[in-house]
């Protein structure tokens, strides 16, 4: 299943049919790619097993890859502005090299990763993974990246780390969204140290086949395809291992809408509209949306036992 290829591939390319159909091969096995985690008390957990079963392989069998020109152009990215277009009008004034990543806290390892040191750590791997937004529209995408485990595992957190914030560039000369307040800048994100070192969590570096867009969150940002959106943070200069949970952005903007774990989750609906179902970009009518954007069998276990109304 890890298809493994060079960051730079023609765009000629990605229209080729041949390897259109490769990559519907890559959608089947990327729903399955560690399958082998599912355990009884996960499939309890999120009930419904057969059902979820069921929609989980129809979801399979109709996932079409977003076109690249929509995964491109229709970003949410806060630091170039709030319209859907303005990521792919504005963010070409980010200078993706020199790119530094620092790594603080409850760490062995701390220290200032150049960027290229931190894409040799592994070899890049495909990985075709649906992401669902919040706002209840959803896009499926190749990435290139590997798990964000291979990264951690190199800084080496103490025994007291439980979670990681995650932080982007602050800079308004680069990022004109951040010359208003419209959020609180930098952007930070969290996650619990489990969920970080999950073999889905991917540290991203490409899509389609090619370096990232800086639209797209260059040049590092993260994926976490049982989460919503926002979770996966783009253009990330700074790791910090915590003791405690950590607030996000839109936590901190909005904490009864926005929580610290937001997981993909159809039956708990965001206060002002329902998330049960999306719209992906490209289609007419809207689709279910998937108990953790289909991804249960995999990440469910994380949350037995967890009250998933009141951790959103
Ligand atoms: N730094 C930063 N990261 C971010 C955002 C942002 O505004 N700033 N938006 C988030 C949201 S809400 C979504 S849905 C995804 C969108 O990723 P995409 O544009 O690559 O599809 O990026 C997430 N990462
Ligand atoms: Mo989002």
């Amino acid at each position: 299943m890890l298809i493994r290829r060079p960051p730079d591939i023609e765009t000629s390319e990605i229209t080729d049919e041949k390897l259109y159909w490769n990559r519907r091969e890559f959608i089947r096995s990327a729903t399955g790619v560690v399958a082998g985690l599912a355990t009884p008390s996960v499939l309890a957990a999120c009930g419904e097993p057969r059902r979820a079963e069921a929609a989980e392989r129809r979801a399979a069998r109709d996932d079409e890859l977003t076109p690249y020109e929509d995964v491109t152009s229709y970003n949410n990215f806060y630091e170039f502005g709030t319209d859907k277009r303005d990521p792919s009008r504005y963010a070409g004034s980010l200078r993706i090299r020199p790119w530094t990543v620092t790594v603080e806290g409850e760490v062995h390892k701390p220290g200032v990763w150049d960027i290229d040191d931190v894409l040799k750590l592994s070899p890049l791997e495909e990985r075709v993974y649906r992401l669902r937004c919040v706002e209840a529209w959803s896009m499926v995408i190749p990435w290139q990246g590997f798990s964000l485990s291979e990264f951690i595992k190199r800084v080496e957190p103490t025994s007291h780390a439980r979670f990681v914030a995650f932080y982007t560039l602050h800079d308004p000369e680069q990022m004109p969204g951040q010359r208003r307040r419209i959020l609180d800048w930098p952007y930070v994100e969290g996650l619990r140290l489990d969920e970080a070192m999950h073999p889905l969590t991917l540290l991203t570096f490409g899509l389609y086949g090619r370096t990232l867009p800086n639209q797209n969150g260059a040049p590092i940002r993260l994926v976490i395809p049982w989460k919503y959106g926002f979770k996966s943070i783009k253009s990330i200069v700074r790791v910090r291992f915590l003791r405690e949970q950590p607030v996000n952005t839109w936590q901190a903007e909005a904490a009864r809408e926005y929580g610290f774990y937001a997981n993909v989750n159809p039956n708990v609906d965001h206060p002002r509209w329902s998330q049960a179902r999306e719209r992906r970009i490209g289609e007419f009518r809207k689709r279910p949306t998937l108990m953790f954007n289909g991804y249960a069998d995999q990440v469910g276990h994380m949350y037995a036992g967890m009250d998933l109304r009141r951790n959103f």
